[in-house]
């Protein structure tokens, strides 16, 4: 996972390096990396931030969260599925990807798979003819999104499971879905491992060691093989990790960073909601949460849903802590997002947009303590051009830097936004925030880990100049963007 470094690489042109120091701008070349950084597919990752999940299957029609896997195929009969309805939900909410559970614990496969008749194919829906898998597929494509897949390693209703036979079966249900669906974003494998199943008629228990029954290695060389791009999600990476909690919620701080060694799907959550620090490998969080309590549909959590204010608090403790915020939106029996999670998620998204339209640093005067090599490329003036690719950097050795924005006139804001530039690595360990006050600089903010984003959400400060100071750094920081902010004053609760 970790990549050359680009000046090893380069060894060929070093004479010619050399002769220009002379001229004083190998100073000006670009800080090296620190520690792990994030491959292409993880960057790609990172740029999403806001994606949903979709749990959907015979639990809908049960009303059940885990299914035993003797559940009829007739039970799955979605009376209006409309996967346009879903997607459109899922994008204006503002979500970048969906991931679908192509098939959760219970075996059911929501594609007419060649290797089962436990599916679609058996169930009333569309008279046997439909797929699940190639209708949200073509609708993320349609509008935009991404489309990704979860496919258990758990299945209580094959009868091969906990034998060598199903790794077979297991990896060819992989293959269909990375064969036949198009580009995918994601396969997320889930740690659950239960026991108890139907197991084609066996109904026992079934134990598996989860560290080398899968073996993991070449179940992820399959998705590497077919789909290059696409990123693996589980308790171990290998390119991202759970957080340790369903509810949402990164650590703090929350490093990108893991040592990978002795990981795998299952394995402990310990250290996964925080990350750690310095660590061998780039394994940033995902925060994975349901915007009801259950992951499927249930009639009865209707007045359940989370409100947009929980929505807000889970998006900056998740998005706003370098973490990806994975969001699942249970479709309903009819086979369509229920009308009170689009009203929460409408709001929500209304209140992201409001804030996050005008970033009040822009066109601040900015004075940085140190440039690197005095160097335009790294000037400071690139952390408010929107860009992630740009960035202030400092000379190498000087980690406590300061930024000072000239605001030209008071500005209220109770947001602040940072990035780090992730090719070089998380190189940021600790900042402060001040503002200008009675003529002194007052701190109001303090924090750790920034990553792919930090945001800073707390009380509305009015002043004319804004201090960056970086207190703590592994090297010489590298910061792609800064951003003041200020949430709508009211934030409507839903009418539910
Ligand atoms: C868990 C599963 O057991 C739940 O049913 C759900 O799919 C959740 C996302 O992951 O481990
Ligand atoms: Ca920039």
């Amino acid at each position: 996972m970790k990549r050359l470094l680009p000046a090893l690489i380069c060894c060929g042109l070093l004479p010619i390096l050399n002769d220009l120091t002379a001229v004083s701008s190998s100073a000006a070349s670009p800080p090296q990396p620190y520690g792990p950084v994030p491959t292409e597919r993880q960057l790609r990752w990172h740029e999403m931030e806001f994606y949903g999940f979709l749990h959907f299957t015979v639990n809908t029609f049960t009303d059940r969260e885990w299914g035993n896997g003797d559940e009829d195929e007739k039970v799955f009969n979605p009376t209006d599925f409309d996967a346009d309805q879903i997607v459109s939900a899922a994008k204006q909410a503002g979500m970048k990807g969906l991931i679908l559970t192509a098939k959760h614990h219970d075996g059911f496969c929501l594609w007419p798979s060649r290797y089962t008749e436990h599916s679609v194919k058996n169930s009333p829906w569309k008279g046997g003819q439909g797929d699940v898998v190639k209708e949200i597929s073509t609708a993320c494509r349609r509008h935009g999104l991404k489309f990704g897949v979860y496919l258990s390693p758990w299945d209580r209703n094959n009868k091969d499971y906990a034998r060598p036979e199903y790794i077979t079966y297991y990896r060819n249900q992989l293959r269909e879905l990375l064969t036949n669906y198009g580009d995918i974003f994601t396969v997320w494998f889930d740690g659950a491992n239960g026991g108890d199943g139907y197991y084609g008629g066996a109904r026992e228990k079934r134990q598996i060691d989860n560290r080398t029954y899968y073996d993991w290695p070449n179940t992820w060389r399959v998705v590497r093989d077919l789909r290059p791009g696409a990123v693996m999600f589980s308790d171990g990476g290998p390119d991202f990790r759970w957080v340790g909690n369903e509810s949402g919620i990164a650590g703090d701080p929350c490093w990108e960073t893991l040592n990978l060694t002795g990981r795998y799907p299952g394995s402990s959550s310990a250290g996964l909601n925080s990350g750690e620090r310095p660590a061998t490998d780039w394994v940033p969080a995902e925060c994975d949460v349901s915007i009801r309590p259950g992951w499927f549909y249930h009639a009865k959590e209707d007045a359940r849903v989370k409100k947009p204010t929980q929505l807000l608090d889970i998006y900056y403790k998740s998005v706003g802590r370098g973490a990806c915020l994975n969001l699942n939106l249970p479709p309903d029996r009819r086979g369509r997002i229920h009308e009170n999670d689009i009203r929460s998620l409408a709001e929500f998204r209304r209140t992201l947009d409001a804030t996050f339209a005008n970033n009040l640093a822009k066109g601040a005067k900015l004075s940085a303590s140190n440039t690197r090599g005095k160097a335009k490329q790294f000037a400071a003036k690139n952390v408010l051009d929107h860009k992630r690719q740009t960035y202030w950097a400092t000379d190498d050795g000087i980690t406590t830097p300061e930024l000072v924005l000239d605001l030209g006139k008071p500005v209220t804001f109770n947001v602040v936004s940072l990035r780090e530039y992730l090719p070089l690595g998380q190189r940021v360990d600790a900042f402060a925030l001040d503002q200008f006050k009675d003529g002194q600089w007052v701190e109001f903010a303090k924090s750790t880990s920034i990553g792919n984003l930090r945001l800073i959400r707390g009380d509305r400060v009015t002043t004319d100049k804004v201090r960056l100071r970086v207190t703590k750094a592994a090297a010489c920081p590298a910061l792609s963007e800064f951003g003041l902010y200020a949430e709508p004053a009211q934030v409507k609760a839903p009418s539910l």
